[in-house]
């Protein structure tokens, strides 16, 4: 069995994705490509030039929501949805809120601005940093009520909703200004301070990069 997972090291959405094979127990191999770069990739097996993309035995399967409910459906290990309608519908509501409002403030203003260009030895430009800081805010507003409701962001085991957000708010609160946003956010914060020690989240750190090593975060 092959399990190849096309990839940037940087790359937030294919954390989710190795978080997920790391929860449930499985053997892969990363496939480096970086879709920052302006050289393009032709080996790149996603028609939106994105990564990551999952090929399993020739099968090809690429945006990240998809991926993740084929390799907790199609593996063993811990099933990583809930079984109960409403905690499956807040499952399912988060990860559209991650990825529908949250990567881009989150992740692409916020934490490459603020964190991953000043690794790089860039200047963070402060518009876009504010902007993303009150873009995030109605996201963090949304998420409180349902880390303290108790269907989902649980903090007792883990589900896709817990390895979606998880990487987003990695790359976020590393950003001083994010991590005073969590903070006024008492039951989010509390859900993130019980994941952000989840093995799935330690051992797929990515770090960040040296001066000059990398193109783009995301
Ligand atoms: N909808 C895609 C989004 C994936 C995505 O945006 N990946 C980023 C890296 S985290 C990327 O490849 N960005 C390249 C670009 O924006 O050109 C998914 O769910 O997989």
């Amino acid at each position: 069995m092959s399990i190849v997972v096309q990839r940037y090291r940087y790359s937030v959405y294919a954390r989710i994705v190795a978080a997920v094979l790391q929860a449930k127990g499985i053997i892969w191999r990363a496939e480096e490509h970086d879709p920052f770069s302006q050289a393009g990739d032709d080996g790149l097996r996603h028609p939106f030039g994105r990564v990551p993309v999952l090929i399993h035995d020739g099968f090809v399967l690429y945006e990240t929501r998809a991926i993740c409910t084929y390799l907790d459906a199609a593996f063993g290990g811990p099933e990583l949805h809930r079984s109960a309608p409403a905690a499956l519908g807040r499952m399912q509501q988060v990860i559209g809120i991650a990825d529908a409002y949250g990567y881009w403030p989150m992740v692409r203003q916020v934490f490459a601005h603020r964190v991953f260009r000043t690794a790089l030895g860039e200047s963070a430009d402060e518009a876009v940093v504010a902007q993303g800081i009150r873009d995030a805010a109605p996201v963090l507003t949304a998420l409180e009520p349902v880390a303290a409701e108790g269907l989902v962001l649980t903090r007792q085991g883990l589900d896709l909703a817990d390895l979606h957000l998880a990487p987003m708010m990695a790359a976020f609160v590393q950003a001083p200004e994010g991590a005073s946003a969590l903070a006024a956010c008492p039951a989010l914060a509390g859900w993130w301070q019980w994941m952000r020690d989840q093995a799935c989240m330690i051992e797929t750190d990515p770090g960040l990069p040296g001066l000059g090593e990398a193109t783009g975060a995301g």
